[in-house]
């Protein structure tokens, strides 16, 4: 038998890299996805070389004509890990620009829109499939800076929340993980374009962030689970992290 297929988004760093090697040694034959072409080629490489199996796809998301030609390629498909998102600035509702909300809300949301959308009859065909959305805590609470990308976490959280409740009844489960505090390579330097240091102050003091193999751990273990167990919601922080607002820094 052909092993299932999982399809992942942002797959070409961080939480979508280490979600695509894990699965792929969990036995699914992964198809990488984002817009860095050579990266996700780089990491189908490696993946084929520890005797897995890989593709990479160039796609971007947001961009719905390219979505529905990449689903053309499935008749059926066992996993789609929306993971592709990000936020962009830590600035007040008062002077946060527009343009940042516009951009988070096009990739948290609109993609994993496009890209559910797309392969939701693939996934069906399957008989047994699954749609992981990679929310966040970000999309339970707020906290002050947070609006523009809280705003677009809740998005992605209710369109898992609801998306759950119209197809009962088909052999597609919804899950949501939301992950608290993770330091991943390029998370909050995206945030603060480029500024490292702003970037390094996040993580500063904090003993054991999590890290992109933990949250890929989550997800493995949720798609693994056998296909009557839907794990609906699955929340994940650091030790040291205790709520949105409350991160113990040693000093
Ligand atoms: C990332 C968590 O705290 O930066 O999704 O919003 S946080």
């Amino acid at each position: 038998m052909s092993a299932p297929i999982a399809v992942i988004t942002g797959a070409s760093s961080g939480i979508g890299a280490a979600t695509a090697r894990q699965l792929a040694a969990a036995g699914y034959r992964v198809v990488l996805t984002a817009r860095r072409k050579d990266r996700i080629e780089a990491l189908a490489a490696e993946i084929t070389e520890a005797g897995h199996q890989a593709t990479a796809y160039a796609l971007d998301v947001t961009d719905r004509a390219a979505v529905d030609e990449f689903a053309t390629a499935f008749r059926t498909l066992a996993v789609l890990v929306n993971n592709a998102g990000g936020a962009l600035g830590l600035d007040p509702v008062a002077t946060a620009d527009p343009e940042d909300w516009r951009r988070m809300y096009d990739v948290n949301v609109l993609g994993t829109l496009h890209m559910t959308q797309a392969l939701l009859p693939a996934l069906t065909a399957s008989g047994d499939g699954t749609v992981v959305v990679l929310s966040s805590t970000a999309g339970h609470a707020t906290y002050e800076g947070g609006a523009g990308y809280v705003a677009a976490k809740n998005g992605a959280r209710v369109l898992a929340e609801t998306l759950r409740l119209e197809i009962v009844g088909t052999p597609v489960r919804v899950i949501e993980i939301a992950p608290g505090l993770v330091k991943t390579e390029e998370f909050a330097t995206t945030r603060f374009r480029g500024d490292t240091d702003r970037a390094a102050a996040v993580y500063a003091g904090v003993a054991a962030p999590l890290t992109a193999d933990d949250v890929a751990d989550t997800i493995t273990w949720a798609c693994t689970r056998p296909p009557h167990v839907n794990i609906d919601l699955l929340v994940v922080r650091p030790r040291a992290q205790a709520s949105n607002t409350k991160l113990h820094r040693e000093p």
